[in-house]
């Protein structure tokens, strides 16, 4: 088998493409226009892992066959620059995270560069560039003056030993993931993001976008609408204070007949009144359970399985407002605090936590509904298919118009009202950290918090000595007087700037619109830009950033939608997502675990072209897959065979032909290749697109030849997966003109007509024993068949000497000879 040097063919041909800029995407070209983007790395220390190539080389795939079928594509790639490891590398060797991350970049840069990636060089963008972050700017301005950012105080991690404020992600089991020290909460006074005033429209626009069901399911349940009421339940003895009224919010307020008690959640500010007031007498019992439920994350506090625990409160009682019942108060930690009122109704008969709590503290459990679709009703009974029964008026409703007729009788009464919650929270926009962007608002004794204006932008970080947050949990930034002592664009007297900056997901909320025009320095894109090529046609992400990324991105493009900035309702039109690549040991790759393969070995060893038609050959996209070095091996060797198809083009002049310059004894193959590897693509089925090429070329092999157009459209179908190996065999077979490259042909046409086999398959039979196949026309006769059946050299040697006793035909199967 020849052997390539994938090295000199693969930098011979990549500087090819750089030095005709063949990937350039043109705005405003008269062809139809692809816009296909993947998420930018975070250009880590690490370097780039074998999960990049992943996805880039699946819609670099998608990007080179759109651009062979005539679209002006563009296919985009930048950096996430700012954020924590650059930063923390920073404080422990004392340089600019700025320097590291230049030095980051570039290595990325080599190493995409190297896999042959037809990105869009020119475009490329960083986010921590201030010509970029500008921008980023900009936009929180604009949301600031819209009211959508405000500040408040929130819990922090903070470290007791380092004394700086930790991200989530730094938290380890409750400590410090540099020291291991504890971590504590610390109330900080945060900027924060409004999303939740679009709860409702990122809810609506997921009706009109085309993504993977798991994220349209996992976003709407992250938004969490839940449709229901708030009931209001007075107390007696509270009366002296304003905590006289507990108010629940259910979405089951068709239960109500069946309220047994009333939860509040530990932290319920009323507690602490009626404490005051000494409305409550076991002090004692109440404040333990406060503090007991203080230690428990919430995760653990609403867990299902989790055993009931709660306190009653002795001297308050409530009273169910449809009928006047007396029921207990009890405080429970399976009641939030931080959703819809942090109190609850309890319904033990049709609701599965208040039935176990109920049965633990011996409260009465009253049914109200009874199931529609069987005569016993098992107990909690928690489905909507039920008839009300106990319910004074609700008697003989369903679940649904039980519930609508409370809503409007509660209403009616002054007893409550239709309440729609969510489970969105909004978002803490800032970090005490320097590697971010500054936040451009300046704090006046006298006018409160003001917008820098917008010809100050950018706001750039100054300088630092060192990186580390202060001691009392400020920024770095805190520590630069000279920078922070500014005067009020509003008063003009003395003020401060803020000193959060911005967190990690706020460059990636809007970085594909920088792509569309990388370079104004007027707006972050052109009108023409925008409406050239918005919305982002196909955009391929992890599972992880569903929840993140992926919502907070919609929630500023709807933002600048709303006010005009942007064109179109979304800013994806589709989305997808990819699995991960495992460990060899099939865990996740890890230094500790020494699974880690690095792409440049496999690109060292076998070549770009063997490591992206092997990540695409590795199984289900979307599904996570395990490393396999023979893999690798497997896809090189096919490569070297497709090496040596040139060899058999002087055979191939004896093949009859059709028209297009097929064999005749392929021409199926062919047509169904074509059309195979087209919709495989478009479907991300890049593996079962290979196998069918893969086929073709086993055709190849077995007749020993190959015509100059089966070889030429062979090799624009290979193209995608393996760009450089076709482009060299392209060159050397001399379809190149005049230096013409195979990255600009156009994309082959099939016949539907000619896909469909139009020979069969039958199977002979002797006893009922396989003893050979023959190959029939699909409309052939039964006679015929069982003629050339019989003529089969190896079943011949079965029927010789033997007498014929019958012939049994299964059309379009087998043919079965009996002989005695
Ligand atoms: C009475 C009831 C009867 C309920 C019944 C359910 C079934 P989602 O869908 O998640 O919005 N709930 C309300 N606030 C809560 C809080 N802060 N912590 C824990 N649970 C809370 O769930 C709403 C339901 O969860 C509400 O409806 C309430 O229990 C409970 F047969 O009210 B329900
Ligand atoms: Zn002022």
């Amino acid at each position: 088998m020849a052997q390539f040097k994938h090295s000199e063919i693969e930098a011979k041909w990549q500087k090819k493409w750089e030095q005709a800029n063949c990937f350039a995407a043109v705005t405003g070209s008269a062809k139809p226009k692809f816009y296909c983007l993947v998420e930018f790395p975070y250009p880590s220390g690490q370097g780039l892992h074998v999960g990049h190539p992943r996805p880039y080389t699946a819609l670099d795939v998608i990007a080179r066959m759109q651009r062979m079928r005539g679209y002006n594509v563009l296919y985009p790639m930048g950096f996430d620059s700012f954020g924590l490891p650059a930063e923390n590398y920073a404080i422990q060797h004392q340089v600019h995270p700025a320097v590291i991350t230049a030095e980051n970049v570039e290595r990325f840069t080599k190493q995409l560069k190297r896999l042959g990636l037809s990105f869009d060089w020119e475009r490329e963008i960083r986010t921590s560039d201030p010509e970029y972050y500008k921008w980023t700017q900009w936009i929180f301005l604009q949301m600031f003056k819209h009211g959508l950012a405000y500040k408040k105080e929130m819990a922090v991690n903070w470290c007791t030993s380092c004394k700086c404020v930790l991200a989530n992600e730094e938290v380890v089991g409750g400590t410090c993931e540099r020291c291991h020290s504890e971590v504590v909460q610390k109330l900080k006074s945060q900027w924060m993001l409004k999303i939740t005033a679009y709860a409702d429209k990122l809810l609506e626009g997921l009706e009109h976008v085309d993504y993977i069901p798991q994220i349209k399911m996992q976003q709407r349940n992250w938004i969490g609408r839940s449709v229901g009421a708030e009931i209001d339940f007075k107390t007696l003895n509270a009366k002296s204070t304003n905590s006289e009224v507990i108010t629940v919010f259910t979405t089951r307020p068709d239960t109500v007949y069946g309220v047994s008690y009333v939860v509040l959640a530990p932290e319920h500010p009323y507690v602490e009144q009626w404490l005051q007031n000494k409305l409550i007498t076991n002090v004692e019992e109440v404040k333990d359970y406060q503090a007991q439920a203080q230690k428990k994350s919430d995760f653990e506090r609403t867990e299902l399985a989790k055993d009931k625990t709660g306190v009653k409160l002795d001297g308050v009682t409530a009273i169910n407002p449809v009928n006047g019942k007396e029921i207990p108060i009890f405080l429970s930690d399976y009641v939030l605090a931080t959703y819809g009122t942090g109190a609850v109704m309890a319904v033990p008969a049709h609701d599965s936590r208040d039935f176990e709590f109920a049965k633990k503290f011996n409260l009465p459990i009253q049914q109200v509904i009874k199931a529609a679709n069987s005569e016993t009703t098992e107990l909690p009974f928690v489905d909507y298919e039920g008839v009300l029964i106990n319910s004074d008026i609700l008697n003989g409703l369903t679940v649904e118009e039980a519930k609508e007729r409370m809503i409007a009788y509660l209403e009616e009464q002054g007893y409550g009202r239709k309440k729609v919650n969510y489970k969105l929270r909004d978002w803490v926009f800032s970090r005490q950290r320097y590697w971010g962007e500054p936040i451009p608002v300046v704090n006046c004794p006298k006018c409160g918090y003001v917008a820098l204006p917008e010809s100050e932008l950018p706001l750039v970080l100054p300088e630092l000595e060192r990186y580390e947050t202060t001691d009392n949990g400020e920024s770095p930034l805190a520590k630069q007087t000279a920078w922070v002592n500014t005067t009020c664009p509003e008063c003009g007297g003395a003020a401060s700037r803020e000193t959060d900056t911005m967190p990690q997901w706020a460059g990636s909320s809007w970085y594909f619109l920088r792509y569309l025009d990388p370079h104004n320095d007027k707006e972050f894109a052109s009108k023409e830009a925008l409406n050239y090529w918005m919305p982002v046609d196909w955009y391929n992400g992890g599972m992880e950033h569903t929840t993140l990324h992926l919502l907070y991105s919609r929630f500023w493009y709807l933002f600048l939608r709303d006010i005009g900035a942007v064109p179109t309702d979304e800013p994806y039109a589709k989305r997808t997502a990819h699995g991960m690549i495992l460990g060899e040991d099939g865990e996740k790759m890890s230094k500790s675990r020494g699974n880690v393969v690095n792409p440049d070995d496999i690109v060292n060893d076998y070549g770009a072209d063997t490591l992206r038609l092997y990540e695409m050959f590795v199984g289900d996209f979307e599904k996570v897959a395990p490393w396999n070095t023979r893999g690798v091996r497997g896809c090189h060797r096919f490569l070297e065979r497709v090496y040596s198809l040139p060899d058999f083009l002087e055979a191939g002049q004896n093949v009859k032909v059709d028209a297009d310059g097929y064999g005749l004894d392929i021409q199926t193959k062919m047509h169904q290749s074509i059309k195979k590897v087209g919709s495989d693509v478009m479907n991300l089925k890049h593996n079962t697109a290979i196998a069918q090429l893969m086929t073709l070329t086993n055709a190849f092999y077995e007749r020993k030849a190959i015509t100059r157009a089966e070889l030429r459209t062979f090799l624009i179908l290979l193209n995608p997966f393996a760009p450089h190996l076709t482009e060299e065999l392209w060159e050397q077979a001399g379809f190149s003109v005049n230096g013409s490259l195979l990255a600009t042909e156009t994309w082959p046409t099939y016949d539907e007509a000619k896909c469909v086999e139009d020979e069969i398959e039958i199977a002979i039979q002797v006893n009922g024993k396989m003893r050979g196949t023959i190959k029939v026309a699909q409309t052939a006769e039964a006679d015929a068949i069982k003629a050339l059946a019989k003529q089969d050299e190896h079943v011949q040697s079965y029927l010789a000497g033997k007498q014929l006793v019958k012939e049994i035909y299964v059309p379009k199967r087998l043919v079965n000879f009996v002989v005695k």
